[in-house]
């Protein structure tokens, strides 16, 4: 049987063309890039081009920097943890602002600072599961050092109004973090459009490979490095350049950029015939409006079924989906995005994730549906809290 792949928001397939473009720096272009010799030198050529491709997917100016990390998790970190350091520590500034639908790189770097003092303020999400520019400038005054909303969630793929907000905390001159970690590939990310100061990715998000990410900051925005050693990155971010992992970024970003309209029309209309298939199922509703949702999620609950019953299910019949994020599979906590967004109770242990790429075929989707409707079916029958 072939498997059908729907958890694209946990990681995805890595491009067979990013594969390829990364093939010769494992055994042929080796060499360390902070070396004087011609081992060294020969990469360099490489790794411009693949910085040119990420500067240009998210619009980012020469001047600008864009840190080499090893994925959002320290991208977030980073962020999180300078602007402490710059602004809160040194007594100018004393509070964070953020959501509380944070993907938990951010919601427990914040929870840390908590425990250090530092006061964090969670954004309550409007009926819609976003936050709305009135919201945010409620919660802004001259002791905010730092508003980080992320672009787009992980789990119910709701799309918040990055433009506007990071708009209003350049007007009044308050640094702007957003985690586009489920944007980059999926909608267009636009820095120029958008004024933030730090943005963080993720390449296996985009069909690059695990391991490496980045974080965009913005021209004359000081940064405190999260780790010291060498003078990589010009001292901010130590540690020897992960070469292969640069070089199959900038081609993943430029293919996940060229692939957007792709992403939008055809990925977008497969999920929609799997949500409109899945809300024509007696007991089943979806999470949030599909017009402020990135064109390849779903989050779905089946009224009576545990998620983690469906999800099994899914499993034996082929199909990987998700009940949540990846990292949070074992947490045996209420989900914070439902409980945020107001979900009722009875609803919360039924979400299921699923989430395409431009990877996903119609067939596909077509299985999926009947597979759902199966195992509904089958779970129903023996789920005390089944529906009658
Ligand atoms: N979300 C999910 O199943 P890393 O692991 O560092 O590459 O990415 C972390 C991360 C940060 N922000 C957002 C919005 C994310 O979605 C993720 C990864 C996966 O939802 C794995 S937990």
């Amino acid at each position: 049987m072939q498997r059908i792949y729907l958890d694209n928001n946990a990681t995805t397939i890595v491009d067979p063309r990013v594969k390829e473009a990364m093939e010769p720096f494992w055994c042929q272009l080796y060499g360390n890039p902070n070396g004087l010799y011609e081992e060294a030198t020969e990469v360099h050529p490489y790794m411009r081009l693949a910085f040119d491709r990420i500067y240009a997917g998210i619009s980012a100016r020469d001047a600008d920097t864009v840190l080499l990390t090893s994925g959002a998790t320290e991208s977030n970190n980073t962020v999180i943890k300078s602007v402490w350091d710059q602004l809160i520590r040194t007594g100018r500034k004393t509070r964070i602002v953020t959501t509380p639908v944070e993907h938990p790189c951010v919601a427990n770097a914040c929870r840390w600072l908590s425990s250090l003092g530092v006061s964090v303020t969670y954004l309550p999400l409007n009926a819609d599961g976003i936050v709305d520019r009135d919201t945010l400038a409620a919660n802004l005054d001259d002791d905010v050092a730092l508003v980080s909303i992320m672009w787009a969630n992980n789990e119910t793929g709701l799309v918040f109004p990055i433009a506007e907000l990071s708009g209003l905390c350049r007007e009044r001159g308050i640094l702007f973090h957003t985690d586009a970690t489920q944007a980059i590939g999926k909608l267009p990310v636009d820095i120029q459009k958008a004024p933030v100061d730090f943005l963080s990715f993720s390449a296996h998000k985009f069909h690059g490979p695990k391991g490496v990410g980045g974080l965009f900051v913005r021209d004359g925005v000081a940064i405190t490095p999260l780790f010291h050693g060498g003078e990589q990155m010009g001292g901010l971010r130590a540690g020897t350049i992960n070469v292969p992992g640069l070089v199959g970024m900038g081609l993943a970003m430029q293919l996940a950029v060229d692939s957007l309209p792709f992403e939008d029309r055809e990925v977008r209309a497969l999920r929609d015939r799997l949500e409109d298939a899945i809300l024509a199922m007696e007991g089943s509703t979806v999470l949030g409006s599909r017009e402020i949702r990135t064109p390849n999620t779903v989050y779905a609950s089946f009224g009576g079924v545990e998620g983690e019953a469906m999800i099994w299910d899914l499993n034996r019949q082929g199909i990987a989906a998700s009940t949540g994020s990846a990292c949070a599979s074992e947490s045996l906590e209420p989900n914070a995005t439902l409980v945020a967004m107001g979900v009722e109770n009875d609803r919360i242990h039924t979400g299921v994730r699923l989430s395409l790429s431009r990877f996903t075929t119609a067939e596909e989707i077509a299985r999926t549906i009947e597979a759902i409707k199966v195992s509904t079916a089958r779970l129903r029958t023996i789920s005390p809290a089944a529906l009658a």
